[in-house]
């Protein structure tokens, strides 16, 4: 049975070379959050599933075929019957550091995602671990009732929740995100938001990050996990904060390194590895992900883990 169950929308994702207006190739793949994290998790060894839903189309088929190829199990995946397409988004890398995202999924077979789909993927086991992220009730009131329907049966069956607060400011207000988010906050077991993202999750205005994360932990959540981006991440628990540092490496693709990070925190909390050991596993994986092209595709596995560490010019053979 999965350890992990994991739900959101998955899309068909063009990547170009340059500015999207003057056209040109691009490349083609899958993206979503939620999968993201399923593959990293995939890759490191835990059994995963990822129930979300897809158009009846042949993107629909490219998502299933590479999650299923990644090792996760889609048995709990829908396909929309109402006519809904798979969403799709473009990548356009505008400078080195900028990269824009446009979407293309109001309407889509995602973004209907139904509560009793949910309903069946937790009836087949439930899982020890259910991850959530911030996008799917941004997608519509279906999807965020599908999510919200995960949220309570994860409760009924004991199982942790993780959520990802993965704040898209281009798919909902900050507003409106604080109002679900704030609402979700006492279902929550692990929390895991950028710095930026904390306020969403809070009624009233707090000072610092160390105090919002004092308040969250009394709200519900036992671990408040605070991605840093180059400055690495600090967990806040009843026992106090513990920091980890970046791991350094050559930025090529910032995309996806949030999802790769909570793959390797979730790993690591599954192997029953303490907070300190979550983060380090949390920021290599994180790592990993910005080294390489892509949202999942550098996604290590467990033997590759140790790589980072390699002198520069190391060629392994
Ligand atoms: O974290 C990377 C995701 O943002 C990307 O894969 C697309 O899920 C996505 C979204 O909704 O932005």
């Amino acid at each position: 049975t999965a350890e992990v169950l994991t739900l959101g929308e998955t899309m068909v994702a063009l990547r170009g070379s340059g500015p999207l207006k003057l056209g040109g190739t691009m490349q083609v793949s899958v993206a979503g959050a939620e999968s993201n994290v399923a593959i990293g998790l995939a890759r490191l060894g835990h059994p995963v599933r990822w129930a979300g839903a897809v158009g009846d189309d042949e993107a629909g088929q490219l998502v299933l075929r590479t999650l299923r190829a990644e090792g996760v199990d889609v048995s709990g995946a829908s396909t929309d019957d109402g006519g809904a397409p798979t969403g799709l988004l473009m990548f356009e890398p505008r400078l080195p550091e900028v990269t824009r995202v446009h979407y293309y999924r109001a309407g889509s077979a995602g973004s209907r995602l139904r509560a009793d789909a949910v309903e069946r993927a937790f009836a087949a086991a439930p899982p020890r671990v259910l991850h959530l992220t911030g996008i799917t009730p941004a997608l519509g009131p279906e999807a965020q009732g599908a999510a919200e329907r995960a949220l309570r049966l994860a409760r009924a069956h004991g199982s942790t929740v993780c959520l990802d607060v993965n704040f898209r400011s281009r798919l909902w207000s900050a507003e409106a995100a604080a109002e679900v988010l704030c609402s979700w906050v006492p279902s929550v077991d692990v929390l895991i938001a950028s710095e930026d993202e904390l306020p969403l999750c809070l009624p009233e205005s707090v000072s610092s990050p160390a105090a919002q994360a004092d308040w969250l932990l009394k709200a519900g959540p036992r671990e408040v996990v605070v991605k840093l981006g180059a400055s690495g991440a600090t967990a806040y628990t009843a026992d106090g904060p513990v920091h980890a540092p970046a791991k350094a490496v050559r930025a090529v693709d910032a995309v996806g390194a949030g999802d790769a990070f909570v793959a390797g925190y979730l790993s690591a909390l599954l192997d029953g590895e303490p907070v300190a050991g979550r983060l380090e596993r949390a920021v290599t994986t994180g790592a990993f992900a910005v080294a390489s092209p892509g949202d999942w595709e550098g996604a290590p596995t467990r033997a590759e883990l140790g790589m980072l560490g390699a002198a520069p010019g190391t060629v392994v053979r």
